[in-house]
């Protein structure tokens, strides 16, 4: 059960004394920063129907209540622990896990740890003028829930920068609300977090291709050796799920009413003309946000990763349905890229860890987008989204120095920059989606008339509940 402490929390922080108070010292100062970086113009007069973990377990992480955004309560869940749970994979592989961060490994574990907080506050940094531009109560409720939880998601690695690595780990935990989205001096660390979200089509993508990083990510650090981290990450996943379906239930309304709006329009296709978003803009920003989130694996080759892998640290994606865990000698044939031509190479396994963490998020996607496909085909469009080919507009890893147009195709920087507006989202599409968005919906019930209703509410409430309400 969660305590109802000052912080909630289900690790009995009050049996720690020295911790709950660096903790608490801690708490303000977030709560300044959520006041300060957090969704712009709903701290104090309103209240959201959130969920609210009142229990790890099914009945209790799913608890609905109206709260005050600066009130939520972000406390320290861990998964409940596994019975004499065995390193998974790597050197140390059958081993019991590890209760304490060994010495060798704590300044990999610290970087790990620190890279994953980092993306939690990014991305509510760059969320937060959303709410003055949403397209129903329905959709604001959603994103300030994907906020509250990206939120907690930042307590979950704070709090095991404190109990784990001493002096060091409050300094990072510090320095984790002092670095900004977009900051030129201090930006965050990973690129795809310092891009601005503007607009709900950049939040819905972002939510579908960046929060599945989130959840490739976690997959992967769920199974590491450091029995906290494992707990800790498992029970993000728990709160992960939803992201996504924001996204790609998001994504799919606007697709439904563009294909209504097409259909209205006479299939001439200017959707824009009716207010609506066209598919080449949808795909546009498909594009931008699928490259970013590949930029997140890291490098197709990284020694960073495989001496993750070999210390337990960070695993595979579902680790247990490989069956070889260990990997030493196992070889991972990759395409590099010399002299303007494609070569396959073997590279040893371990080295290719991203990319095979990279394989698995690109199989998800695209089954996300087959979905989203069956839209068009239902509406009877021939018009298809696609993902881009892994090689398209890279910025991290071996295709970066490069460019390639959507299918692979090489191309000069010329071309490249000549055909970007066709493949990217370009400002005149930003103002566009902008105008759109100008008028946020505040009623009850209502949506904007570029996307459609969702098929059912929040929490069996109906579509046009009171999601977010004003305090008279
Ligand atoms: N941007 O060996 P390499 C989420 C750096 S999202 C900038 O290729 P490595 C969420 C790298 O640091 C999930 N720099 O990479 C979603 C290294 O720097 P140094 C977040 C980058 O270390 C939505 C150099 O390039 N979690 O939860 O194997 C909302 C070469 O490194 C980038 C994690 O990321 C980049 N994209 O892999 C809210 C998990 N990529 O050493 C939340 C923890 C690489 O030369 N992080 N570099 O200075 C990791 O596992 C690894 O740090 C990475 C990078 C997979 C990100």
């Amino acid at each position: 059960m969660i305590s109802a402490d000052k912080i909630p929390n289900n690790v009995n922080l009050s049996g720690n004394k020295r911790l709950q108070r660096a903790l608490e010292h801690w708490q303000p100062k977030y709560i300044q920063w959520w006041r300060d970086m957090g969704p712009q113009g709903f701290q104090d007069y309103h209240q959201v129907y959130v969920r609210t973990a009142v229990s790890v377990d099914p009945e209790g992480w799913a608890h609905f209540e109206y709260v005050k955004l600066p009130e939520y309560r972000w406390g320290i869940f861990l998964a409940d622990p596994v019975h004499d749970r065995r390193i998974g994979f790597g050197d140390f592989f059958g081993q019991p896990v590890w209760q304490e961060v060994p010495g060798e490994f704590r300044n990999q574990l610290r970087r790990l740890i620190v890279t994953q907080g980092d993306t939690e506050p990014a991305s509510v940094e760059q969320q937060r003028w959303l709410g003055q531009r949403c397209p129903s109560l329905y959709d604001l409720r959603n994103l300030f829930q994907v906020n509250v939880e990206e939120g907690r998601h930042l307590w979950a690695m704070v709090y095991l920068l404190h109990s784990y690595f001493g002096r060091d780990g409050r300094d990072e935990a510090e320095e984790l609300l002092d670095r900004q989205s977009g900051n030129r001096d201090k930006p965050r660390i990973l690129e795809a977090f310092n891009e601005p979200i503007d607009n709900w089509l950049d939040f819905f993508m972002f939510t579908m291709f960046t929060d599945r990083d989130g959840k490739s990510q976690l997959m992967s650090l769920s199974e590491s050796s450091l029995d906290p981290l494992s707990r800790t990450t498992r029970f993000m996943l728990t709160e992960e799920a939803h992201h996504m379906f924001v996204g790609e239930t998001g994504i799919a309304r606007i697709l439904e009413r563009t294909c209504q709006l097409m259909k209205e329009a006479g299939f001439s296709g200017d959707v824009r003309k009716l207010g609506g978003i066209d598919i080449p803009t949808i795909q546009k920003h498909l594009n931008q946000w699928f490259s970013l989130s590949l930029d997140l694996h890291g490098g197709e080759v990284s020694s960073n990763a495989a001496s993750y892998f070999a210390n337990g640290l960070k695993g595979r994606a579902k680790e247990e349905t490989y069956d070889e865990h260990v990997v030493k000698d196992a070889h991972y044939r990759m395409e590099f890229f010399e002299n303007g031509k494609s070569v396959a190479k073997e590279v040893l396994m371990r080295n290719a860890m991203n990319e095979v963490l990279r394989d698995w998020y690109v199989g998800d996607c695209a089954a996300g987008v087959a979905r989203w496909n069956r839209i068009l085909e239902q509406y009877g469009f021939s018009d298809r989204l696609q993902l881009p080919d892994r090689k398209f507009n890279r910025h991290i890893g071996m295709y970066s120095g490069f460019h390639f147009d959507p299918n692979g195709v090489p191309l000069s920087a010329e071309a490249f920059e000549s055909r970007k507006s066709e493949w990217l989202p370009t400002n005149a599409d930003s103002e566009y989606l902008l105008s759109i968005m100008a008028q946020p919906i505040y009623e009850p019930g209502k949506f904007a008339n570029y996307i459609a209703p969702p098929r059912r509410g929040i929490n069996q409430q109906p579509v046009n509940f009171q999601y977010v309400r004003t305090e008279a």
